[in-house]
C-alpha cells in the first residue's frame, strides 16, 4: 500500500516570477470568465460547468490555478465539486484527481487510461516525481492495488494510493456510513484539508447539498512539507470506457479555511445519460393560446431532436462505397435505440450491439466506434469498402457502415455464441472438447490463410486474439474485427506512432518497429493455439513472475519435455495426445521471439492438416524468453507490463507508445 514508510513528499522550490501576491485563496463558483490554464481536452461550457474529458477515449484533461501559489506554511484546504457521467451507465473510465505539484510541465509526459494522466509507467512511484494527488478513482487496477472501482485515494508520487477507502460519507443525522457511486453522474463535494501542526489530512466527500460530515473519510497522518510555488489543479483520463467528468466549482486556501463554495451559482452537470425518449412528457392543461404556441415549439424541438437523433454525416467521396451503407435510423431502430438491453459486450475499440434489421429482420451485430480524430477516416472507409469484400467461412462477414460525428458504426454478421474467450475462461458457457478446439484453431488457420495469401492483396489482422474469434452456430471459428486496429493507429497525437494490440499478443518485433507483418500475425496466432491447448490467457498479471507470460510458462515445460503438463486440466486428459504435441509444439513454433523462424500461415495449415510432418525444427531459438525479446526489442531492462480487464497502456519510449487493448 504505501510506497515508503518514511512519508514524505519533496517538494522543490522551483523559481517563478509571475506571481499574483494577492494569490493565497482563491472560490471558484462556476468557471466562466475564469482563466484556468487548460491542457489535453478539458474545456469550459458557456454556462461555467468546467469539463476535464468527455466520452471520448484515451484522453486527458487537465485544469490548473493559472498562477504558482506560493507556499509558506503548509496547512491548506481546499474543497470542490465534481460530476462524473459514465458513457455507459456502469462504466466508468477512469476518474478524477486534484494535484499539487511543483511543475505542470511533467504531466507532458504522463498517459491516460489508469494512470489519469498524472504518471506513466515508468514514472509511476517515482520520489523524485513531487506529485501529491487525491484520486477519484472509478476503476478497478490490480496493478495499483486499487481496492475497488469506486475509491477514493491519497496519492503520493504513485497511484499505489498511500490510503484509500470505498466512496462514502458519513451522514451526520443517519449516524452511519453511506455509499456514494462516484459515476452517478450527481454533483459530490470533496473537502481536504491538511494541518500543519498536527500533519494531518484530512479528506471528506459527501453529495452537493449535504453539510460537510464531522467525521472525514480519510484521516492520516502525513508530512506533506510544501514549500515553495506549487501548481493546484485537477487531472482526468478516460480509456477504453470513458465519462464525462466535470468540476463545478472549486474554492482554495493556502494558509486556512477555504471559503464555502455558494451552491445556487454552480453550473449544474447535465443529466445522468439516457437514450432519447421517443415521447417526451407533455401537459396540456394549459390556455389555448399558450397551449397553441407550446405544442408548435415543442413541434419544432421534437422535430428538430428527431433530425438530430437520425443525424449522420455523408460526403461525396463516399458515394463509390453506397452499398456498403447503413442509414443510422435503421440501425437505431435495429438495436431499439442502442438498448443496454441489446448490448453484446465492450472492447477496446467500442461497445457492440445486437441488432435485428428492420428491413431483412436479419440478426446482426453492431460495433460502436467513437473517434474524434477525422484524420485518416477516408483512408479508413475505403479500407471498409476492401473488407466488406472479403469472403471467407472462418471470417466474420462485415456487411456495411454507417458514419454519424464522432462515431463509426459497423454492422457484421451476427455470431450466435459469441467469443472464444467466454468459453474458455469463464464458467457461464459449456467446456469445449478436444475436437471442437482444433476445429476452431483450423478454422481459424484458414481464415487467416486467406488473408495472408489468397486474396488479392495481403491482409494483415492485427488483432488475432480469443476474443476476436467468434462462434458461429455450429461452434466454427470466425475470425473478426479485422482493420479496426489500423483504424486506431492513427493516434490523436501526430508525434507519436501508436501501435494497437493486445498485450500478450505483440510479437517482440512490432514492439520495435511498429508495424505490423504476416509474421506478426503468425505470432498471435502461435499464442492462440498455446491458450486453446493450456487454457490460460498469455498474460495473466496475478501469477508470478516467471509464469505472468503464457510463452515462457509453456517454454520452461517445454525444455523438460513435459509439455503435455500444460493441457488444460478442463479437458481432463480427454484428448488425442498427438494433435495436442502438434498444436503445443507448433504453438512454440509460431510465436517464436525470432521471426525468420515462424512459418507462413500455409505452412502452418499444412502441419494441421497433416500434410507435412512437423519435426526437429529449429528448436535451438526456443530458448530465449519472450521477455528477453521484448527487453532486447525495446532497449529497456525495465520492461514490464500489467493490464486490467479493459485497457491498459503498456509503456512508452520517446517516439513511441504502445497501446494494449483488453486481454
Ligand atoms: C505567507 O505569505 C503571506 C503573503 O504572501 C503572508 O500574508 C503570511 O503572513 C505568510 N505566512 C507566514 C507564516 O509566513
Ligand atoms: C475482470 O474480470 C473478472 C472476471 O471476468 C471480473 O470479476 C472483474 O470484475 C473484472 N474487473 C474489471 C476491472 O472489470
Ligand atoms: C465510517 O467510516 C469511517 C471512515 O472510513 C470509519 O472510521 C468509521 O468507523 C465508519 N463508521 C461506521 C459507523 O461504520
Ligand atoms: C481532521 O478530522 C479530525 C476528526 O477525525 C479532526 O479532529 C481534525 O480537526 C481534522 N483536521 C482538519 C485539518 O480538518
Ligand atoms: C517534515 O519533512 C521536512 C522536509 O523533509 C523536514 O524538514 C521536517 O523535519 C519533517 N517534519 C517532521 C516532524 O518530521
Ligand atoms: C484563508 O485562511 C486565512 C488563514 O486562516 C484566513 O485569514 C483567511 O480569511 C482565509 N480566507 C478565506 C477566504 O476564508
Ligand atoms: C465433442 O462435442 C461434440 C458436441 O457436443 C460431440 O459431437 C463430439 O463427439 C465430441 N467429441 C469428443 C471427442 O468427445
Ligand atoms: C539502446 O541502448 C543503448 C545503450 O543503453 C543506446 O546507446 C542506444 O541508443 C539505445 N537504442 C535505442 C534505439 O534507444
Ligand atoms: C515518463 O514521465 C517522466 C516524467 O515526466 C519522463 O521523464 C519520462 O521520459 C516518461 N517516460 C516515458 C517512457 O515516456
Ligand atoms: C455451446 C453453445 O452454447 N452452443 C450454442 C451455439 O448456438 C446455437 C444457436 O444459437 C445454440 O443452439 C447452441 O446451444
Amino acid at each position: 500500500m504505501a510506497v515508503s514508510m518514511s512519508i514524505l513528499v519533496y517538494m522543490v522550490i522551483i523559481i517563478s516570477i509571475a506571481i499574483a501576491e494577492n494569490q493565497n485563496q482563491f472560490v471558484y463558483n462556476g468557471f466562466h470568465g475564469s482563466n484556468l490554464h487548460l491542457n489535453g481536452i478539458a474545456k469550459i461550457h458557456p454556462n461555467g460547468l468546467l469539463e476535464l474529458t468527455d466520452t471520448s477515449y484515451q484522453q486527458i484533461g487537465r485544469a490548473f490555478f493559472p498562477f504558482p501559489i506560493k507556499f509558506n506554511t503548509s496547512s491548506f484546504s481546499t474543497t470542490f465539486v465534481f460530476a462524473i457521467v459514465p458513457k455507459l451507465p456502469e462504466f466508468g473510465g477512469h476518474g478524477i484527481t486534484f494535484t499539487i505539484s511543483p511543475s505542470i510541465e511533467f504531466f507532458n509526459r504522463a498517459v491516460a487510461n489508469q494512470y489519469l494522466g498524472l504518471f506513466n509507467i515508468t514514472s509511476n512511484g517515482h520520489p523524485t516525481n513531487r506529485v501529491f494527488a487525491i484520486e477519484l478513482d472509478t476503476m478497478k487496477n490490480p496493478e495499483f492495488e486499487d481496492i475497488d472501482d469506486n475509491h477514493v485515494g491519497i496519492d503520493i508520487n504513485s497511484l499505489q494510493s498511500y490510503v484509500s477507502a470505498p466512496a462514502s460519507y458519513y451522514s451526520d443525522k443517519e449516524k452511519e456510513n453511506k455509499t456514494l457511486r462516484l459515476i452517478s453522474g450527481k454533483p459530490i463535494q470533496l473537502w481536504i484539508d491538511y494541518d500543519e501542526r498536527d500533519m494531518l489530512l484530512n479528506v471528506t466527500m459527501a453529495p452537493l447539498g449535504t453539510q460537510k460530515p464531522w467525521l472525514p473519510l480519510l484521516s492520516t497522518n502525513l508530512n506533506l512539507s510544501m514549500s515553495g510555488s506549487m501548481h493546484v489543479g485537477f487531472s482526468a483520463s478516460t480509456g477504453a470506457v470513458a465519462s464525462d467528468q466535470y468540476i463545478l466549482g472549486w474554492s482554495f486556501n493556502k494558509s486556512g479555511q477555504s471559503q464555502s463554495l455558494d451552491y445556487a451559482k454552480l453550473p449544474p452537470p447535465p443529466p445522468p445519460r439516457s437514450r432519447p425518449k421517443a415521447k417526451p412528457d407533455f401537459q396540456v392543461a394549459v390556455p389555448s393560446v399558450i397551449s397553441c404556441l407550446l405544442v408548435i415549439t415543442f413541434i419544432g424541438t421534437a422535430y428538430k431532436m428527431w433530425i438530430r437523433r437520425y443525424e449522420e454525416i455523408r460526403e461525396d467521396w463516399e458515394h463509390e462505397y453506397g452499398p456498403h451503407r447503413f442509414s443510422y435510423k435503421d440501425l437505431y431502430k435495429a438495436t431499439k435505440g442502442f438498448k443496454e438491453g441489446e448490448l453484446l459486450g465492450i472492447g477496446g475499440f467500442g461497445e457492440v450491439y445486437r441488432g435485428v434489421l428492420p428491413s431483412s429482420n436479419e440478426q446482426v451485430a453492431i460495433k460502436r466506434v467513437s473517434h474524434s480524430s477525422k484524420q485518416g477516416m477516408k483512408e479508413f472507409i475505403a479500407e471498409i469498402a476492401t473488407m466488406g469484400r472479403l469472403r471467407h467461412r472462418n471470417l466474420v462477414q462485415l456487411l456495411g457502415y454507417c458514419r454519424r460525428k464522432g462515431e463509426l458504426l459497423l454492422v457484421y454478421d451476427f455470431m450466435a455464441n459469441g467469443s472464444l474467450d467466454t468459453f474458455l475462461f469463464t464458467n457461464e458457457k459449456m467446456n469445449l472438447n478436444w475436437s471442437q478446439r482444433v476445429k476452431i484453431l483450423k478454422g481459424v488457420a484458414s481464415a487467416l490463410v486467406y488473408l495472408h495469401e489468397d486474396w488479392e492483396q495481403v491482409v494483415i489482422h492485427r488483432d488475432i486474439k480469443a476474443s476476436n474469434v467468434l462462434l458461429d452456430a455450429q461452434l466454427n471459428g470466425r475470425l473478426g474485427d479485422f482493420g479496426l486496429a489500423k483504424f486506431y493507429d492513427h493516434g490523436s497525437n501526430p508525434r507519436t506512432t501508436r501501435l494497437v494490440g493486445t498485450i500478450g499478443y505483440i510479437a517482440p518485433e512490432l514492439a520495435r518497429i511498429g508495424k505490423p507483418t504476416t509474421g506478426s500475425d503468425v505470432f498471435a496466432f502461435g499464442i492462440l493455439m498455446l491458450e486453446i491447448a493450456c487454457g490460460r490467457r498469455p498474460f495473466e498479471p496475478e501469477r508470478s513472475p516467471e509464469e505472468v507470460i503464457l510463452y515462457d510458462w509453456f517454454l520452461e515445460y517445454w525444455k523438460i519435455g513435459l509439455i503435455l503438463q500444460t493441457s488444460d486440466p478442463r479437458l481432463e486428459g480427454n484428448y488425442v495426445v498427438e494433435e495436442m504435441e502438434l498444436i503445443l509444439n507448433l504453438g512454440l513454433l509460431c510465436a517464436n521471439p525470432t521471426q525468420e523462424i515462424r512459418p507462413s500461415m500455409r505452412k502452418v495449415m499444412q502441419y494441421l492438416d497433416g500434410n507435412a510432418p512437423l519435426s526437429n525444427i529449429f528448436f535451438d531459438d526456443a530458448t530465449n524468453s519472450l521477455i528477453t525479446a521484448y527487453q532486447r526489442s525495446l532497449n529497456s531492462t525495465s520492461f514490464q507490463a500489467s493490464c486490467d480487464n479493459i485497457s491498459i497502456v503498456s509503456l512508452s519510449s520517446s517516439t513511441e507508445s504502445i497501446i494494449c487493448y483488453g486481454r
